[in-house]
C-alpha cells in the first residue's frame, strides 16, 4: 500500500468463546428491536440523542465523504407542521397513489394515513442524503455511494437508539420533499428517512407480521 498518513486500528480482540458470547449478547439485545407506532407523549433526553448521533457519524461512507445530515426536531410546532404535511401525502398515497399490490403488502402491518404519532413521539430525526457536495465557493463536488452510506449510518443510529432504550419508526412518506422545505435544508440534500424517536407507550404494540423473521438458512449462504 502507498504511504499515507495513518494510525493503528484500535480493535479489541477476544478469545473465541468470548467472541461468541459477545455476538450472542448483541443479537439478544437487537432481537428485541421492532418498529412501533405507539409512542409515549414524553420528551427524550437530548444528551442521549446526541450520543446516538455520534455513533451514526462513525458509519463507513464512500470516500469517507459522510454525505448525511441529521435534523433533530423536538419543537412541538415544527413536529405538528411535519405531521400535517406527511398526512397530506399519505392520504393521497393510501387513496390514489399506492397500487393494490402495495396496499396488500402493507395490510398485515395495519398502517394508514394517520400519523398522529409524530405529535406524540419526543423527537423526529429527519435524515438527509447529500446527493452531491458543495465546496466553499458553492461548486458541486461528486459524492460516491450516497444511498449505501446514509443507509449504513441510519442502521448505526437505529441500533444505538434501541441500545439506549428508545423506540423508533422508519417513516418514509412519498414524496417527502416537504421535509427539506420545512427544515430549510440546502438544495443538495434529499430527505432519506423521517426517523420517529421516543419512549414507547406503556402498551406499545408490534404487529405479529413484523415478528416473522426469516431463518438464517433462508437468507445466508456459505461458500
Ligand atoms: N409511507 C406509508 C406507507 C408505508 C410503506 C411501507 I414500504 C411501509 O413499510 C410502511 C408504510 C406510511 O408510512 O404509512
Amino acid at each position: 500500500m502507498s504511504q499515507i498518513p495513518s494510525s493503528p486500528l484500535e480493535i479489541v480482540s477476544y478469545p473465541e468463546s468470548e467472541m461468541q458470547a459477545r455476538a450472542l449478547a448483541f443479537f439478544e439485545m437487537m432481537k428485541r428491536r421492532h418498529s412501533t407506532r405507539d409512542f409515549a407523549d414524553k420528551a427524550v433526553p437530548l444528551e442521549v440523542l446526541k450520543t446516538c448521533l455520534e455513533t451514526a457519524g462513525r458509519a463507513p461512507s464512500g470516500a469517507n465523504q459522510q454525505p448525511w445530515h441529521f435534523a433533530v426536531v423536538t419543537d412541538k410546532d415544527i413536529k405538528h407542521k411535519i405531521r400535517l404535511a406527511a398526512e397530506e401525502e399519505e392520504l393521497a398515497f393510501y387513496k390514489e397513489r399506492a397500487s393494490e399490490e402495495w396496499l396488500d403488502a402493507l395490510a398485515p402491518l395495519g398502517t394508514d394515513a394517520d400519523k398522529s404519532f409524530i405529535d406524540r413521539a419526543g423527537a423526529l430525526i429527519v435524515i438527509f442524503a447529500q446527493a452531491y457536495g458543495l465546496d466553499d465557493a458553492g461548486n458541486k463536488t461528486k459524492h460516491y455511494y450516497v444511498q449505501e452510506s446514509v443507509g449504513i449510518a441510519t442502521g448505526f443510529l437505529i441500533a444505538a437508539l434501541h441500545n439506549a432504550g428508545l423506540a423508533c419508526l422508519t417513516h418514509t412518506p412519498s414524496p417527502m420533499n416537504f421535509l427539506a422545505e420545512i427544515l430549510q435544508r440546502p438544495k443538495n440534500e434529499r430527505a432519506y428517512i423521517n426517523l420517529v424517536v421516543g419512549y414507547p407507550a406503556e402498551d406499545a404494540q408490534v404487529p405479529q407480521h413484523a415478528k416473522e423473521k426469516k431463518r438464517l438458512e433462508q437468507f445466508v449462504s456459505f461458500f
